[in-house]
């Protein structure tokens, strides 16, 4: 229902998502799909005017509330800036009525600008062409820029619009604003405050409009009207045949979360500045504003671009819409704000951030820029107080980091309860929050991840060495000992298969607890040895003579399991022993998770299906710990068993078969992730965009098709392209450096942008690359 190949007006391919055809059933998955962000906030592409089944959403990064006891903290919906109420002839304005011809609402990844337009036959004789046009400015964070240009082509028609600010809008019903104070200035600058109702955030929205006829100020005064959680004006005027009206919108968006605020913060202060910046703003006008947008987008295509010349030019916009989405929900500007599992696309899972940060979109950021990587790793950091005070409320030691997690001090935020109970018609507890706890040793992982490929010492005597110290803690206080066995198990857990709840020693979370804990011991005596004070810095903080006693004695007896006679390692204590059954009608079906049509989650947690990948999660992490036999048998052994209804499956099991070589399954399993979004699914993106599987979806190019990798700290390359791919080329930084790759089916260029050396590996050789050097693609 996308169409995928519009060009852009001056004829670049691949950058350009396209609804040709206005559907009420796609509304949702358009807004999600063509949602708009610069990390510091994120709009739901709505249309202007209303429509049943709409969510209008903007979201400011970090602005956590809690509206009730009984739910957890999340991202509200702030006041809504885009709704337009347009009258024709005094009747309201809707696709769902008269005709509508030339059709088309575009995304440009490029410019990042939404672009809607139609003409629009009334019905009784007046005919009408509308173009709206949008962007959330990457320049000025705070800044959302709207164009609606009406041109009369069968008239006269009388024309109105109403547009303000609209706060009448909650989170599917939990209202998280104290209604505040409203104001029009001038008769054009309109203010709307609102403020959280328990974290008691200020949000100041204004916004003002610029109204021409045929290119010429048109001075009307507006009808102005403020109403409860609203402040609106309205233009009306009539139009002769042939003339266009255009409305310049232009809308400044704060809230005393903004780091600039932080200790130092008064509300009027901050509504001074937005009028300031509206007035600024509103001079500009439109175009302005977005060249300027336009051209901070430039930059970021500058400094990510990645090309690949394929047989099917899908290919580059699936990638290339995967980082546009990346760069519209991560918060580069501010260390005290993670990426939430949806982005800032919608009200799905809260805006908390989970594993997908560190596990699938961390790796972007280290290796395309580390400066944003180190952000969100602070982040982590900050989030120590929660990790800590979650330890202690479950009687355990060190940082056992939130499930979920929203404001770095909030802690856990996993909701308890979740969808229905197709048996017993309750809603289904959601266990993560209490037991799924390798987030823990992820984050640890991540900080190892990203130190080793960027060898960054300063975050790591500031905040890396900690997190990884006090996260082996808790994994020490968590180790259960099994006398009858003589080792440590962690029971009682979900892993990353969500389909297996209360499992014992998930072999994922069992392994990378070892790996948590013996990184702290080879930390701790790297620190003892060559930074005295450092060491004694830390030793004071979390006593780590004590920890690193307790770590020794355990480290070796924590129970890895290991292959059975078939090769195969159990994913838990159980799994093996449960019952098989064809998968084959729920595999890659319209709507995730319609296993649970015929079963409940009880019922699939005794059979051997899984959500998603969870040993082939160990393969691709700990990839050095197992060997390619063991893992092509796990592989054989639990695809078919896995039913990808996570969309954090799709793209490790890609990567793995990269490095099986079996490119045919690597390319097609490439393909299903990127079309997790893109694709032809109508609602699996209606809550919003899934930002692990588009972090997946680059590390399916450059881990998975280039091979790319960090082991024992040196970096590889080992490239399989898809057969039909020509070429792939990226920037990677490594150890502080840009290098550009670039990789055809025969060759391997490398080039180190600031000349200095470097040594790899390219196809399991190592080499060393002055500045620049080619190498025979194998
Ligand atoms: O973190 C994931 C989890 O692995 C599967 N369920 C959805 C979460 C958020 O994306």
């Amino acid at each position: 229902m996308l169409n995928y190949n519009k060009t852009l007006p001056d004829g670049a391919s691949g950058w350009v998502v396209t609804e040709e055809r206005f559907s009420n059933l796609a509304l949702a998955k358009c807004e999600a799909v063509m949602a708009l962000g610069n990390g510091y906030m994120g709009l739901r592409s709505a249309a202007e005017e209303s429509y049943v089944g709409e969510k209008r959403n903007l979201f400011v990064n970090g602005t956590f509330n809690r509206f009730d006891e009984l739910e957890v903290s999340e991202l509200p919906n702030a006041a809504d800036v885009t709704r337009m109420d347009i009258r024709i002839d005094g009747k309201c304005f809707s696709l769902d009525q008269g005709e509508v011809k030339a059709y088309s609402r575009s995304l440009n990844l490029r410019e990042a600008e939404l672009v809607r337009t139609f003409i629009w036959n009334s019905g009784d004789g007046k005919e009408l062409e509308f173009t709206f046009r949008r962007f959330v400015s990457l320049d000025q964070l705070h800044l959302i820029g709207l164009k609606l240009e009406v041109k009369v082509l069968r008239g006269p028609v009388h024309l109105s619009v109403a547009s303000g600010i609209d706060a009448q809008v909650s989170n599917s019903g939990s209202q998280h604003f104290h209604e505040g104070e409203k104001r029009i200035y001038d008769k054009t600058f309109l203010e709307l405050i609102q403020t959280t109702t328990e974290s008691k955030v200020d949000f100041v929205i204004g916004a003002s409009h610029k109204l021409k006829v045929d290119g010429g100020t048109v001075d009307l005064a507006p009808a102005m009207e403020i109403d409860r959680r609203k402040v609106a004006v309205a233009y009306s005027l009539n139009l002769e045949e042939g003339q266009t009206l255009t409305l310049d919108k232009v809308a400044a968006v704060y809230t005393s979360r903004d780091k600039q605020f932080a200790g130092n913060y008064s509300l009027p202060a901050m509504r001074a500045e937005v009028l300031d910046v509206l007035k600024t703003a509103h001079e500009s006008g439109y175009e302005t504003l977005f060249s300027k947008h336009a051209a901070a987008w430039a930059k970021v295509w500058e400094n990510y671009g990645i090309t690949i010349e394929s047989g099917n030019p899908f290919d580059l916009l699936g990638v290339r819409f995967a980082l546009y989405h990346l760069v519209a929900m991560t918060p580069a500007h501010d260390n005290r704000m993670g990426i939430g599992a949806k982005g800032l696309s919608g009200e799905g899972y809260k805006g908390h951030s989970f594993w997908d940060t560190e596990i699938f979109i961390l790796p972007f950021y280290i290796y395309s820029n580390p400066q944003i990587a180190r952000s969100l790793l602070e982040y982590r950091y900050l989030g120590l107080e929660g990790a800590r005070s979650k330890a202690k409320e479950n009687g355990y030691a060190g940082a056992m980091y939130p499930w979920e997690a929203a404001w770095p001090s909030d802690g856990e935020v996993t909701p308890v309860w979740g969808a229905v109970d197709i048996v017993t018609g309750e809603q289904t507890k959601i266990w993560s929050g209490f037991i799924e706890q390798h987030i823990t040793s992820d984050i640890a992982y991540a900080v190892w991840h990203y130190f080793r490929a960027t060898g960054d010492v300063d975050f790591m005597e500031d905040y890396g060495y900690e997190i990884i110290f006090d996260t082996a803690v808790f994994w020490a206080s968590r180790l259960e000992w099994n006398e009858a066995q003589g080792r440590y198990e962690i029971n009682e857990v979900v892993g990353p298969d969500e389909y297996k709840e209360h499992v014992d020693n998930n072999a994922f979370t069992n392994y990378m607890a070892h790996f948590n804990i013996e990184l702290a011991m080879q930390y701790y005596k790297e620190l003892e040895q060559n930074q005295p004070e450092l060491f004694a810095r830390y030793n004071k903080l979390l006593n780590l003579h004590e920890a690193y006693g307790i770590w020794e004695s355990k480290l070796d007896l924590i129970y890895l399991p290991q292959p059975n006679e078939r090769l195969i390692i159990p994913q838990d204590d159980t799994y093996l022993q449960k019952e098989i059954i064809d998968l084959t009608p729920y595999k890659d079906q319209e709507k995730v998770g319609s296993i649970f049509n015929d079963y409940n989650l009880d019922q699939v947690g005794n059979m051997q299906i899984s959500k998603q990948a969870d040993i082939m999660m160990l393969f691709f992490l700990l990839e050095n710990k197992f060997s390619p036999e063991v893992k092509r048998a796990n592989y054989d052994y639990y695809e078919e068993k896995t039913l990808h209804d996570s969309s954090l499956s799709l793209s490790t099991h890609s990567i793995l078969a990269s490095d099986f070589g079996d490119k045919t399954l690597a390319y097609r399993l490439f393909q299903r992730a990127t079309e997790i979004d893109l694709g032809p699914k109508v609602h699996s993106s209606d809550a919003g965009i899934h930002a692990a599987s588009l972090g997946g979806i680059w590390e399916c190019a450059v881990m998975g098709f280039a091979g790319v990798r960090m082991l024992d700290g040196q970096l590889h390359l080992a490239p399989k392209l898809p057969e039909h791919w020509d070429k792939l080329a990226f920037p990677l930084y490594w150890q502080g450096q840009r290098l550009e790759i670039s990789i055809t089916p025969q060759e391997i260029s490398i080039c180190s942008t600031a000349g200095q050396p470097v040594s790899l590996f390219v196809h399991g050789q190592l080499q060393e690359v002055q500045s620049t050097a080619i190498f025979a693609n194998l």
